[in-house]
């Protein structure tokens, strides 16, 4: 019998990560009589009312009432985990107890003051509002902290508190585990290739085109070739890479608001309901002081990371195997790129 990709199990490798995935595409025949989500949690739904504090005019957790707002909101996260000011840990030279200072801030922010107005409901102009503010708040926070996350936890499924369309932002004196492992995988294959490792898989997956689910000038859209998630879609920048957000060019900052406009409706579109995922932004590590440092191994990207596998109320678990061997999937990132690239990038809501 002879291999084929879309069959027969194989592992891949994430040269991003240094770490293997299984893929078992037979699997997707299986029955399922297993948790499926609600399909209320993933309706187009939102929460206009002054009683959601993250809506224009309402009264916030800590007592404070929000501005009317009219565009993007930034307000400093009421339960935040990280706190500016805390006492330093006692050290530990122990290597199995060790222990280590960490401060830092979080904020919320509010895409829009509407909250039925989901980022593939927005208007471009008004995506583009949300990239300016990512880079304002990326600017002044990076001069100040190790790392700066920008994350998106989008539909209840994905821990999403509040569905007033919002993201957060996480900005920490230490560097957290994945861009740690990120830096030193993309460092690694910079000294043996002298390119960056994402530049060179860009032109790669810009050749082969089976993972490419939307391009233009500035950007791609793949489906990673080591994708965990099902329907998991990384953003890339061409042309000219930027090692990080503040970092992207006003041609860049454009077209990155229609390129979310469309990735986030076929998203909404693949099974017709308000897709949950959770998102953000991996760029290299700043250091601290007013000059971020070169990095030429890094190249700036978005990561949608959504849950969803079979239908709008079929998800796929990380558990088992996943969390006590290594991550496994059914359909094979080709195939779920081919769904995505046939969808259209206009919103089935939308007339
Ligand atoms: P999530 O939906 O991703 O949980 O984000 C909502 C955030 O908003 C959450 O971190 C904050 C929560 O702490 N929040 C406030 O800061 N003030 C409030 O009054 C409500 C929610």
């Amino acid at each position: 019998m002879e291999f084929n990709v879309n069959e027969h199990q194989h592992i891949r490798y994430n040269p991003l990560k240094d770490e293997w995935i299984l893929v078992s595409p037979h699997r997707m025949l299986r029955p399922w009589s297993g948790q499926t989500e609600s399909n209320d949690e993933n309706k187009l739904e939102g929460n206009n009312n002054k009683n959601n504090p993250l809506c224009p005019g309402a009264t916030r957790g800590n007592g404070e009432v929000n501005p009317m707002y009219t565009s993007t909101y930034v307000f400093k996260n009421d339960f935040p985990a990280l706190l500016e000011n805390v006492p330093t840990p006692p050290s530990s030279d122990d290597p199995l107890f060790k222990i280590a200072p960490a401060r830092g801030t979080c904020r919320v922010m509010c895409f829009h003051p509407n909250s039925e107005v989901t980022l593939p409901i927005m208007k471009v102009t008004e995506i583009k509002l949300v990239i300016d503010e990512w880079i304002n708040q990326a600017e002044e926070l990076q001069s100040k902290y190790r790392w700066v996350q920008i994350f998106e936890n989008k539909g209840a499924s994905m821990g999403c508190s509040n569905p007033h369309p919002h993201c957060q932002i996480w900005a920490s004196s230490f560097l957290p585990n994945e861009p740690t492992i990120k830096d030193r995988c993309q460092l690694q294959y910079y000294k043996e290739h002298n390119r960056a490792l994402l530049v060179d898989y860009v032109e790669k997956e810009l050749q082969r085109k089976e993972r490419i689910v939307i391009e233009n000038d500035d950007w791609i859209v793949v489906v990673p070739y080591w994708a965990v998630w099902p329907f998991e879609t990384m953003l890339l920048p061409r042309g000219h890479t930027p090692q990080r957000l503040t970092e992207l060019n006003e041609s860049q900052r454009k077209s990155l608001a229609i390129v979310i406009k469309s990735i986030t409706s076929k998203y909404d579109n693949l099974f017709k309901c308000s897709f949950p995922y959770s998102m953000g932004w991996h760029g290299a590590p700043t250091g601290v002081g007013n000059k971020p440092l070169d990095s030429p191994h890094w190249l700036l990207h978005g990561i949608y990371l959504p849950p969803l596998l079979r239908s709008a109320t079929i998800r796929k678990f990380f558990v088992g195997y996943e969390l006590l061997a290594q991550a496994q999937r059914d359909l094979t990132p080709e195939q779920a790129a081919a769904r995505l690239r046939d969808l259209s990038e206009k919103h089935y809501s939308l007339k």
